[in-house]
C-alpha cells in the first residue's frame, strides 16, 4: 500500500474523512463528534428484550403489552406446500433448541393453534414486503410470521431471535429461563437490497468452517451478499481446472509467511450452498490487472517479462499487473471468470479493478474490459472497484465506491449512465482499519474508525450528485493483512459490521447515534452467549458483565 500510504496523502485522506465525517454528523442533525463518548450522558445499561432493540432497526415496531413463551410444548409451523418456508422452520428449531433444551417439533402445517410458531409465505400480496419484507404478529396465544418470499421469513427470524432473552443463543440448555417474547407487531423491510459483508481471504486464508462461522455472523444483521476476496498478491484460493499452479503453486502461503490454502471447487460449492440456506448470495471476485503476484508466480507467462517470482507474503499493493499485450492473459481470463461464474449462483461476478499502478491506463482499459466481457458472456453482471468506472466496462456493472482519496468525477459519472453504485468508502466502513490508536490490529491509512464513524453517514447522500436510483447498497469489508484468526474477524467486524448493516437496511428516519448505540448495547450479552468476544468501544454503554 505503498502509494496508499504515502504520507502527504495519508494525512489529506485524514483531513477529508474527518471532515466528511463532522458534515455526516452535522446533516443528520446529531451534531456530535467523531469520537466524544457518551457526550448526551451517562450510559444506560440496556439488557431487556423489546421492540426498541431490534438492530437493524425495523421499519415499524409496536409493542402491545402481554407476552408470548416458549415452553416444552411450543411446535413451528410452516405453511404446508412451501418447502422453503419448512427450512426457515426448522433453521429456527436448530437455533433454539440447544438452549431451551424443547423439542420444539416442527410441522409442514397451515395451522393456528396456542403455542404455535407459524411461518405464512403469501408468495404475493402486501407490495411493501416485496423480496426480503416480513411481518411479525406476537400475541400471547401465538406468533404468526409473514412473507411474501422465504427470504422474509427467515429476516423474521433474525428478529425473533433479538426478542428473546440472550440465553438463547447459547449452544447448552440454561436452566430456569422463561423463554418470552415480547408481544406486538413488527413491519419491516429493508432500504436497500444490496447489503454486503466482504471478506479477504487471500492476505490470510480462511477454510470452509471459518467462513461458514462469518456466514451465520452477517446473517445475523440481514446482511444478504458476502463478498469474497478470493485472490491478491499474496494467495490464489480457488482451483481453476486447467490451471493447476493456481493452487499447486499460488496458494501456498499468505502474509507472514504461513501456510496459506486454497478452495477446491467442491468447497466452494459447499460454501455457496451454506451461504444460500442462509439467504446470503455470494460474490466471487478475482483482483485483476493488479493484485496478481500470486497468478504470475504460478504462471509467469502472464507478466510482460515473462520472470518466475514468488507469491508475495508482505503487505504492500499496486506493484503488479498481467500483461495485457499476451494473448494467454485473455485465455486465462476467459477460463478463470466462465468457471467462477458457473460456480455462482448470484447475479454479480467480482473482476477487482484496484489500485494497478503497475498497469498503464491503456492496458488497464483493454484488461477491464475483457475481464467485463467474459463476466457479460456468462450471464453475469460485473462487480469492480471504483477504478474500474475509469474504464467504459458498460452496463449492467457494479462499481464499488472505496477510496475518498481517489478523485470522484469518473464514478460520478459511470452512476449516472447507468452503473450501479455499491458504497463501502473505508473511513467509514471498512472493518480493517483501527479502532484507535490503541488497537492492536488493523491498519489506519483511512485514519481510525471508532463505531460512530462506522454508523453516522448516509449512504444515500454521501456522495453528491448521484442519481438516488444508482445506489444499490452498501458494503463493509474486512480486508486481512493483519486479521488471521475467527477471533481476528469477530474483533474487528464486532460492532461495527452492525453498524453498516444498519445503514443498509433501516430507513433513514431511524438514524439516530443514541438510539443506535442503545440498541447496540443490547446485542452485548447476546454476542457473549455465542462466544463472540468483540471490542468494547467506550462510545457503547455495553451493560456490565456483557
Ligand atoms: C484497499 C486495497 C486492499 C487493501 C485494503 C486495506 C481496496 C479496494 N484495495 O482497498 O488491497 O487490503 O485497502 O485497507
Amino acid at each position: 500500500m505503498s502509494h496508499r500510504l504515502h504520507r502527504k496523502s495519508r494525512r489529506s485522506l485524514i483531513v477529508i474523512a474527518l471532515a466528511v465525517c463532522v458534515l455526516c454528523a452535522v446533516g443528520v442533525g446529531i451534531g456530535v463528534g467523531i469520537s466524544r463518548p457518551h457526550k448526551d450522558g451517562p450510559p444506560s445499561a440496556v439488557q431487556r428484550a423489546d421492540f426498541a432493540n431490534i438492530l437493524p432497526a425495523p421499519v415499524s415496531a409496536t409493542p402491545t403489552g402481554g407476552q408470548f413463551t416458549i415452553t416444552s410444548a411450543t411446535s413451528i409451523h410452516a405453511s404446508s406446500d412451501s418447502a422453503p418456508a419448512l427450512a426457515v422452520a426448522d433453521y429456527l428449531a436448530t437455533l433454539l433448541r440447544p438452549a431451551t433444551g424443547y423439542a420444539l417439533p416442527v410441522a409442514s402445517a397451515d395451522t393456528d393453534g396456542a403455542g404455535v410458531i407459524r411461518l405464512v409465505l403469501t408468495g404475493e400480496g402486501d407490495k411493501k414486503l416485496d423480496a426480503e419484507g416480513y411481518r411479525l404478529d406476537i400475541s400471547d396465544d401465538q406468533i404468526t410470521v409473514t412473507a411474501a418470499q422465504p427470504a422474509g421469513l427467515f429476516d423474521a427470524v433474525q428478529t425473533l431471535r433479538q426478542l428473546l432473552p440472550p440465553q438463547s443463543a447459547k449452544g447448552s440448555a440454561q436452566r430456569g429461563v422463561v423463554w418470552s417474547v415480547p408481544a406486538g407487531h413488527v413491519l419491516d423491510y429493508p432500504r436497500f437490497g444490496y447489503r454486503a459483508a466482504g471478506l479477504d481471504v487471500a492476505r490470510h486464508f480462511f477454510g470452509v468452517a471459518d467462513v461458514e462461522r462469518y456466514i451465520d455472523e452477517i446473517a445475523l444483521f440481514k446482511i444478504n451478499y458476502l463478498h469474497l476476496h478470493l485472490t491478491d498478491d499474496q494467495g490464489w484460493r480457488l482451483a481453476i481446472d486447467g490451471w493447476p499452479k493456481l493452487t499447486d503453486v499460488g496458494a501456498r502461503t499468505e502474509v507472514g509467511g504461513g501456510a496459506g490454502g486454497f478452495y477446491t471447487q467442491d468447497d466452494y460449492r459447499k460454501l455457496v450452498a451454506y451461504a444460500q440456506a442462509r439467504y446470503v448470495t455470494i460474490i466471487p471476485e478475482i483482483d485483476v490487472p493488479g493484485h496478481v503476484t500470486a497468478a504470475l508466480a504460478s504462471y509467469p507467462a502472464l507478466s510482460c517479462d515473462g520472470k518466475t517470482r514468488s507469491v508475495f507474503t508482505g503487505i504492500d499493493t499496486g506493484f503488479s499487473s498481467l500483461c495485457a499485450a499476451k494473448p494467454t492473459t485473455y485465455a486465462f481470463l476467459d477460463d478463470v471468470l466462465r468457471q467462477i461464474a458457473a460456480l455462482t449462483p448470484g447475479p454479480y461476478v467480482g473482476i477487482g479493478g484496484d489500485e494497478a499502478q503497475a498497469t498503464s491506463a491503456a492496458d488497464y482499459a483493454k484488461i477491464v474490459d475483457e475481464a467485463a466481457a467474459d463476466v457479460r458472456a456468462a450471464g453475469k453482471t460485473p462487480w469492480g472497484w471504483q477504478e474500474t468506472a475509469t474504464a467504459s466496462v458498460g452496463t449492467p456493472s457494479v462499481a464499488t465506491y472505496w477510496n475518498p482519496g481517489l478523485p470522484g468525477a469518473a464514478i460520478k459519472q459511470a452512476a449516472n449512465s447507468g452503473t450501479q453504485l455499491v458504497l463501502d468508502p473505508a473511513n467509514h466502513s471498512y472493518l480493517d482499519q483501527k479502532y484507535d490508536a490503541e488497537t492492536a490490529l488493523g491498519l489506519h491509512w483511512a485514519g481510525y474508525v471508532e463505531v460512530q464513524n462506522a454508523y453516522d453517514w448516509d449512504p444515500g447522500t454521501y456522495l453528491p450528485g448521484v442519481n438516488q436510483d444508482a445506489i444499490l447498497g452498501v458494503e463493509a469489508d474486512l480486508w486481512t493483512e493483519t486479521v488471521a484468526t475467527t477471533g481476528d474477524i469477530d474483533y474487528m467486524a464486532f460492532p461495527r459490521l452492525p453498524a453498516v448493516a444498519e445503514l443498509g437496511w433501516s430507513p433513514e428516519s431511524t438514524h439516530n447515534w443514541s438510539a443506535f448505540r442503545d440498541r447496540l448495547a443490547a446485542q452485548g450479552p447476546r454476542w457473549s452467549a455465542m462466544g463472540i468476544k468483540y471490542y468494547h468501544s467506550p462510545q457503547v454503554p455495553w451493560p456490565a458483565g456483557s
